[in-house]
This record gives C-alpha cells, structure tokens and sequence, in this order.
C-alpha cells in the first residue's frame, strides 16, 4: 500500500501514536498530530520526539481546519470511536484505521493473534517463546506494550508477528487476517468504553473476521460464549478445556494436557508438575499457546521444552519478597475482577489484599464473594475505594482500609500481615488515572515492598 504523500491525522501520543507517527513520516505522509489531552505539554514532547518538529500538533479539541486537510486517521486504541474528535473525522468520511490495523497493512509475513479478557499477555508471551525456538524473525506485539507499527519496517515474508490483540485495538480494525487467532476468555470488562457487554463481545469475536477455512482460531471450549461462537465460524476451530476430554482438540486430564487429533489416540503433551507456570487458568493458557504454536508449524517436542522452563510475565502473580516471614506477590496486571479472582484463588495463605483503581463500571461481588475467608484484610486505592468499600460490607467483608496512596497502602500491609501470611496487589481495576498504566502501578508496588525495614 502506497501511502507516500498522503496527509495522515495521528490521533493520541503515547506509545502507539510514537510508533505509528514515525513509521508514517519514513513512508513520506505529511503527519499531523492530536491529543485529546489539554494538559498535554507540546513543547516538552516534541523536544523528546524530534523526528516530529516540523508537524503541526493540536490538543484538546481537533479544529476544523484539521479535518479538512486529512486523507487518513491513524487513531490510538486508548481512544473511543465515540469521541467528539472521532466523530468529526468519522462524520467527514475520513477512513480511520487503528494503530494495529496500519501496521497490519504495511507489515509481511504472516501473524497469530490472541484476544479475551484475561490471560492474553502470559499466552502471547509463551506463543512469542516457543516460535522464537522455531523461526528465524518473530516479533511479540500489540497490546503487550510494543506496537505493531513499532516493527513493521524489519518484517519479511518470513516474519511471524505474534500480536497480543485488545478489544479496543479490534474495534478499529478493518483488514486484520490472522492465520492463526485465540480467543481465550470473555469476561466483564472495559464496560465503559464498550457501553455493553454485548458491544465487547462482539470486539472480540472480530479477531476472527478475515479468516478463511485456511486459518485456525482457538477457542475455549469452557468458556459457553466461545463455545457458542465456534458454530458461526467461517474458519477452523481448535477447543481447547480445563474440564472435560474433547474428541479433538486439547484438554487438561489426570494431570497432564493431552491432544486430540482426528482419528488418532490423543497424545500427552506434557504432565503439569512439569511446568512451572502455577493454576487452572495459566493450564488454559498454556493449552491456548500450544495449540496456536502447533497451528504456526512448531513441533511438539520445542513446545514441551519451552513449556518446562517459561516461568511467567511480570506482574501476574509474581513473586516480590519475603519480609519477616510474609510473602509479597504483584499481580498488578489484574485489572478487571475475573484476572483478580485468579489471583486470590493462588494464594495458598491468609492474604492482605491491595484492590481499586480506575472506574471501569464493572460489578466487584463475584470478586469479594472469592475472597472465601482467605482475606484478611482489603485495602482501597484509587477512584473505585467506595464502590468496592460498599461493595464488600454488602457482601458481610467489614476489614476495610481506605489509603490516600501505594505507598500508604504497602506501609499498611507491612503493618496488618502476620508471618505466615501474604500480601498481595491484585486491583480488580486499570490503573489508568493514578499511574500511567499497569507495570508502572507494579513497579512502584515492587519498590516500596523492598524498601520496607527489615
Ligand atoms: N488519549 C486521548 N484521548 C483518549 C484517550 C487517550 O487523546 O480518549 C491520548 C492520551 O492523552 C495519551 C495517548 O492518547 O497521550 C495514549 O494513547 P493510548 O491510551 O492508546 O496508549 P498507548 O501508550 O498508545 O498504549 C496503547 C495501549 N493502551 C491502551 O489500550 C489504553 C497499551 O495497552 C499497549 O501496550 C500499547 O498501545 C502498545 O500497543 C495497555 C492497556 O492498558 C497495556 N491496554 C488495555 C488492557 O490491557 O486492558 C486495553
């Protein structure tokens, strides 16, 4: 696609809108730049980004003179499509493409993506680790923090992008074709943005739109949305289950996670004390990844090796410390209440538990009833303290700490557990407004946790 000359909107200036920006401006498009934000420091901005200094920038409000001069919007995902700004360039008939769905055009190779509510980043991370074993060029991308447009100049025909996919990057994408997608889970979340859960559904099962009978997507055969989903589908379908033995596909039985192929014995892929990778839902992750690295041309035996030494992502129930006999874990990656039942489901001990964040407008009682006497004491952060405060009494939870801060948090942790005990940061929330976004919630976490006294 020639897009040489072409005057091109980059519409949000964080990772994606830098990326995109960029790649934009080598192919010759004359780039424009906005950012909703009023506050958004333009001259300090571009004194970082220096590649930008010749191109106009607007913040808080996109004039009208801007639309009319443009051919193109590239939008970030962090930006909904009903916003005054979109609006305007949707209602002047301006293509807009998502930051994702520009790289796709661009980029060569071929790409397996993953989609669903939780346990996304584990499984690309594991898809990225096992092909890396396999082929020469493969770029882990998308929503796990490196934007697509980030590495489209390197790839070739021989490329594998595996590509981390959010619902919000799906809603803007129009050309996506993946050979191999998976979506691993649909639970509530990003209600907000999405307005229904009929909405955010629907976002996610879009992954699946371009693909043919020549492509495989994966789905979770537990997962009754998914399940249901599977009989619309134009493309072949590979199930997986953590409950039950399938006729084809790959399942979770007497320990072990075994593959169904179509009239063939089922063969046993590996048993799960091998894996260092702890719980249900890191099983299914680990059953999602095998089958999309199987359909991507990988072996089994390079998927067995890579599954007994993958130790997991960063702040997803990581382990931080031991202090006078607690254990801290930073599960800061939590950031919808069904990623949180997960997180208070592995802990084996009576927890303190750091929750709240930003206002998703998701409902938090199936995460305090999961709470099962385990907690100990909840402390709140955050915009959703008294929701989740009110919540929890509702729910007969009265050990409630509100904090201003992390910090005031942590020190109150460090104060509440007992040894034998453990402390845990799992938000059930986004951590959008307080921190830029979830590892830099997790980092400060870590750090305060190493600097409490010994
Ligand atoms: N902005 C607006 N209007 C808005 C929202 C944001 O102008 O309504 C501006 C902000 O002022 C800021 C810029 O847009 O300057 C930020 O853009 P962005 O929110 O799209 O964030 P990026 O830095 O580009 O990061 C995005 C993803 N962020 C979101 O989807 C919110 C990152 O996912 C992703 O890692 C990155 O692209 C690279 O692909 C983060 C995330 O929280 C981890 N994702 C959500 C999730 O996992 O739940 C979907």
């Amino acid at each position: 696609m020639d897009l040489t000359g072409k005057q091109v909107l980059v519409a949000g200036l964080g990772k994606s809108g830098i990326a995109a920006g960029a790649l934009l401006k080598k192919l010759g498009c004359s780039v424009f730049l906005f950012d909703e934000n009023k506050k958004f420091d333009t001259a300090a901005w571009k004194k970082t980004y220096p590649v930008f200094s010749d191109c106009p920038l607007w913040v808080g409000e996109l004039p009208d003179e801007a639309v009319d001069k443009m051919e193109l919007a590239v939008v970030s995902p962090g930006i909904p499509l009903d916003s005054l700004a979109m609006q305007k360039i949707y209602n002047a008939g301006i293509p807009i493409w998502g930051e994702a769905e520009l790289a796709y055009r661009l980029a060569k190779g071929r790409v397996a993506a993953i989609t669903g509510t939780n346990g996304k980043t584990t499984t690309t991370t594991l898809v990225g680790e096992i092909l890396k074993k396999c082929y020469p060029e493969v770029f882990v991308v998308g929503n796990i923090g490196i934007p697509y447009t980030s590495i489209v100049e390197k790839t070739t025909e021989q490329t594998i992008a595996v590509a981390e996919i959010s619902s919000f990057q799906l809603e803007t994408m129009e050309t996506f074709h993946p050979s191999v997608s998976a979506i691993l889970n649909i639970t509530p979340d990003h209600l907000d943005r999405h307005h229904t859960m009929e909405a955010y559904i629907r976002a996610k099962e879009s992954i699946t739109k371009c693909q043919t009978m020549d492509d495989v997507c994966i789905l979770n055969y537990e997962d009754e949305i998914l399940r249901f989903f599977a009989e619309t589908l134009k493309t072949k379908v590979l199930f997986f289950s953590s409950k039950r033995s399938l006729a084809e596909g790959i399942y979770l039985k007497n320990d072990a996670i075994w593959i169904a192929q179509k009239e063939k014995e089922p063969e046993k892929l590996i048993d799960i004390d091998k894996l260092k990778l702890l719980g249900t839902h890191n099983y299914e992750n680990v059953m999602a990844a095998s089958g999309a690295a199987l359909c991507m041309g990988a072996p089994a035996d390079v998927i067995q090796s890579v599954l007994k030494e993958f130790q997991g992502v960063k702040h997803r129930i990581e382990f931080v410390r031991e202090l006078h006999g607690v254990m801290y874990y930073n599960d800061s990656k939590a950031t919808n209440p069904d990623a949180a039942i997960r997180g208070i489901r592995a802990m084996n001990r009576k927890t303190v538990l750091i929750g709240g964040g930003y206002d998703k407008e998701l409902e938090f009682d199936e995460w305090i009833d999961s709470f099962e006497g385990k907690v100990k004491y909840l402390l709140l952060i955050g915009q959703t303290k008294e929701k989740i405060a009110e919540c929890a009494q509702k729910h007969g939870f009265g050990n409630i700490v509100c904090c201003d801060t992390l910090k005031e948090a942590v020190d109150n942790c460090y104060r509440l557990a007992e040894t034998g005990e453990a402390v845990l940061l799992s938000p059930a929330c986004a951590s959008w407004g307080d921190f830029k976004d979830y590892t830099q919630r997790g980092d400060l976490f870590r750090q305060y946790v190493m600097e409490l006294p010994e």
